[in-house]
């Protein structure tokens, strides 16, 4: 078996990976229901967690607000390999004669809670794997960050009956999150709670990332519905200037307002099909994953390129374009009403 777990890490290493690890029924046992990995394949014994580097180049281009295609390509054709180097490994562990399960990287959700799939609950939670697996840390913003590559990476995972001794989590002292709510500082949204933070026991060890507020919020401004900060200076890629509520309970009726005003704007360009929207979805924001890097200079380097490249407007061929605040308030002044109200509330 020891050989077998060898082989395991090391393909999914040759597969591109910047970590890996595995985490068995007892180092998740007393987790939340989303790391019960009977759920998803009776009589499983581990998981295998692993993580790939998104592009940081395009991440650059991205959070400057100069190319937004570029970053939504890579996310897409990483979240790709992260599924298909799952059903992969999956395939691999399966001809071993071991059943294997392998964990759709995103938009994937379980469907018997009350609320359905708009709970947004996970039959397996990435996250919970690979930390416990030492394949990162969790950091403040709840994403989990990696020692070289930060949080911008995407997971992936493959639940298995083949019995893979554990590895450890990594040392907490050389997590690098070291508390400086840049994450927080570039969410226009608000979803991180700035003070409450949640603690998770796995295996008998505890792990603390900030507490969720409404994951709506989170929907509403990643969605691209929306997405001027509250200083109104910058903006995510959303041309959206609809008002970003207070409270947790008024974000249902923003959706919706946003969502029937969002299905009218001409194409942005790329995008993809989600399963809890009825139109295509454009990647506009992640800025909390995307700034979150080992070294705190490129950190605020990055919040930097973030808040200082300003607002996004969309013009009538659907392109988008960044322009100072002043720039585009004139521009959004000078639309028709009706196209103007589509972007605000007029
Ligand atoms: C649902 C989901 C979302 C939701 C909810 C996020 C959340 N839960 O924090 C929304 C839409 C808001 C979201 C946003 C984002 N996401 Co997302 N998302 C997921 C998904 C499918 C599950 C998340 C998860 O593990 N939830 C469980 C825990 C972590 O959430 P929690 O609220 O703290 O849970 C509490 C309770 O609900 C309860 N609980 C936990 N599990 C369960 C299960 C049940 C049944 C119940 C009742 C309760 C319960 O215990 C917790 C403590 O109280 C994963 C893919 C996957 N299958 O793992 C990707 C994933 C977490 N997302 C990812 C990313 C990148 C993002 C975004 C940056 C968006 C983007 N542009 O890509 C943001 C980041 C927001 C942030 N700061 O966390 C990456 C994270 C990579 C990383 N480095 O960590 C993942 C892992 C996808 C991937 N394969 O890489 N996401
Ligand atoms: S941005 Fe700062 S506070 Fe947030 S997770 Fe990263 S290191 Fe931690
Ligand atoms: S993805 Fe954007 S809106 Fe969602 S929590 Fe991160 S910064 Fe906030």
């Amino acid at each position: 078996m020891d050989n077998l777990r060898e082989i395991v890490l090391d393909q999914v290493k040759l597969g591109g990976a910047c970590a890996c690890g595995i985490a068995t029924k007892e180092t998740l046992a007393g987790g939340p229901e989303s790391t019960d990995l009977a759920k998803v394949l009776p009589g499983a014994k581990s998981a295998v967690s692993f993580a790939y580097p998104l592009d940081t180049e395009a991440i650059d281009l991205f959070i400057s607000k100069k190319d937004r295609r570029l970053h939504e390509r890579n996310n897409i054709d990483v979240n790709l390999l992260a599924s298909g180097g799952a059903l992969n490994l999956a395939g691999y562990l399966e001809m071993k004669g071991y059943r294997s399960f392998p964990v759709i990287a995103n938009n994937y959700y379980r469907t018997d809670t009350p609320g359905g799939a708009l709970d947004m609950m996970p039959d397996i939670s990435q996250r919970y794997l690979a930390v416990r697996s030492g394949v990162g840390y969790f950091g403040l913003s709840g994403n989990v960050i990696i020692p070289k590559e930060g949080a911008a990476v995407i997971l992936g995972a493959v639940v298995t009956t083949a019995e893979l001794e554990p590895t450890e989590p990594l040392p907490p002292e050389d997590n690098y999150c070291d508390n400086c709510r840049l994450c927080m500082a570039s969410c226009a949204s608000g979803m991180m709670d700035k003070e409450d933070k949640v603690t998770v026991t796995l295996g008998g060890i505890d792990f603390e990332y900030s507490k969720r507020r409404s994951y709506l919020r989170c929907e509403y401004v990643c969605g691209g519905f929306t997405g001027l900060h509250q200083s109104g200076k910058w903006s995510t890629w959303s041309p959206g200037r609809f008002p970003i509520p207070e409270k947790d309970e008024e974000f249902l009726p923003a959706l919706m307002n946003g969502l029937a005003n969002y299905s009218q704007w001409p194409d942005m360009g790329g995008g993809y099909y989600h399963v809890l929207s009825p139109h295509k979805m454009f990647l506009t924001c992640g800025n909390c994953q995307l700034v979150c890097h080992p070294d705190l200079e490129e950190r605020k380097r990055r919040h930097r390129l973030l808040t200082e490249s300003g607002v996004v407007v969309q013009n009538e061929d659907g392109s988008l374009e960044a322009v100072q605040q002043e720039e585009a308030k004139q521009r959004m002044e000078g639309l028709p009403q009706e196209r103007r109200a589509l972007y605000e509330m007029v």
